[in-house]
Formats: structure tokens, C-alpha cells, sequence
């Protein structure tokens, strides 16, 4: 399969749980996709949102969305999400789609402001991260970080820490707000398997 991606971006989370799952994928990185151009092109083909990450599969199907491709991903490997019958499945589920529902959106509208508000987009970001903020409390809230987010089985929902500690509001504020989530990214980043490809994201 091919992963159209820029290192360090939210195809990162994705090119993760390939490797945690074992799944071999080719990355064709499309840096620059975000701005008119040939790799803007590229990606529109196959994904009308134009966002990373975008799967293509090895049959040619197009899938996006990082909580479907975890979906797809956990078909394969289920061992990457807690087991049917026990509550943490639940946890892991609601946690999941919590996340891309509600902290993701806020970097579409505060990355790109001269979208949304185009005659003041000044306010937008600061806005966006401070709503961001909020929600990160919450889930941290949620989270047992015994080391992982839902207790000692690693999950694909520790990917998603692991990444995005590393994205606005930053390490810093994360490790003086949020200790689940540090302790949690400290896990992960601290796994051999993943060594690899979170050093080629830049988050190691
Ligand atoms: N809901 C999507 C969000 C993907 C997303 O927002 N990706 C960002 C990069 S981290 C992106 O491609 N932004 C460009 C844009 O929205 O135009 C997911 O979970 O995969």
C-alpha cells in the first residue's frame, strides 16, 4: 500500500500503526500539498479534502481518515485495541473518534484561518488553541498513562498521543498540564518497534 504523507504531520499517525501492525506501506511524501501546486494535484485525485493522511490500498482503494485507517489496521492486527468484553474497549472506542471529532478540527480552522474568516482571521488561531487546550484537559483526564492510555496494553490510541504531543500547544505545555498525555508519549516514543519511523516524523 502507499501512504501519501509529510514526515511529522498526521500521516505520521498513521505510518505508526502500519508499523505497529506489521503492514508494509510504501511513503510518497507530498510536502507542499497545502499550497497550489503539482503535489496539491496529486493528492486532490484521491482525496477531495486534500489532507493527509491518504491510504491507497493494495487493491487501489482510496481510504482517509486516521480513525478509519486505526479501524482498518485493528481488522488486521486486533491486538492493537483492547479485547470485545472488557470495558476498556469502550474507553478505547469513545476516546478514539472523540479525538479526531473534536481535537483534529481545531488544527483544520487554526492552521488555515484565511479560510474560515477570510476578512479577520487574526482571532482564529488563538481561539482554535486555547478551545484545544481545554479539550487536552479532559483527555488527560480520561487517561491511566499505567504506561499506556488505557492501562498496560498498548493501543493505537497511544499513537495518537504520541504524535500530537509533539504539535501546537507544544512538549512544553503538555508536560506542565497534562501528565498523562507526557507520560503516555514518553511510552511510546521509548518503544524499539516504533524507533524507526518516529525518528523519520521528527518525533524522537
Ligand atoms: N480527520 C482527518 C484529519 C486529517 C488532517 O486534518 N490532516 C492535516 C495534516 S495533520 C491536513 O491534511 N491538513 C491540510 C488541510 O486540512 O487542508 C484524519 O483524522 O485523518
Amino acid at each position: 500500500m502507499k501512504l501519501y504523507g509529510v514526515p511529522g504531520w498526521g500521516s505520521a499517525i498513521s505510518e505508526a500503526m502500519l508499523t505497529l501492525a506489521d503492514i508494509p506501506y510504501q511513503f510518497v511524501n507530498v510536502d507542499g500539498f497545502d499550497q497550489p501546486g503539482p503535489q496539491r494535484e496529486l493528492l486532490k485525485k484521491l482525496n477531495p479534502l486534500c489532507q493527509v493522511p491518504t491510504l491507497e490500498l493494495e487493491n487501489g482503494q482510496i481510504m482517509t481518515e486516521t480513525a478509519a485507517i486505526a479501524l482498518m489496521v485493528l481488522d488486521r492486527c486486533p491486538d492493537l485495541a483492547p479485547p470485545v468484553g472488557k470495558a476498556e474497549r469502550q474507553q478505547f472506542q469513545r476516546l478514539l473518534i472523540w479525538f479526531v471529532a473534536n481535537v483534529y478540527p481545531t488544527f483544520t480552522f487554526a492552521d488555515y484561518p484565511e479560510r474560515w474568516a477570510p476578512t479577520a482571521p487574526g482571532e482564529l488561531p488563538k481561539n482554535c488553541i486555547e478551545y484545544r487546550k481545554s479539550l487536552y484537559l479532559w483527555f488527560d483526564s480520561q487517561l491511566k498513562a499505567a504506561p499506556f492510555a488505557l492501562g498496560e496494553q498498548l493501543t493505537l490510541l497511544d499513537v495518537y498521543i504520541a504524535v500530537a504531543r509533539t504539535w501546537g500547544p507544544r512538549h512544553d505545555w503538555f508536560a506542565a498540564n497534562t501528565p498523562n498525555i507526557t507520560a503516555i508519549a514518553d511510552s511510546v516514543c521509548a518503544l524499539p518497534e516504533l524507533h524507526k519511523v518516529l525518528k523519520a516524523n521528527e518525533i524522537i
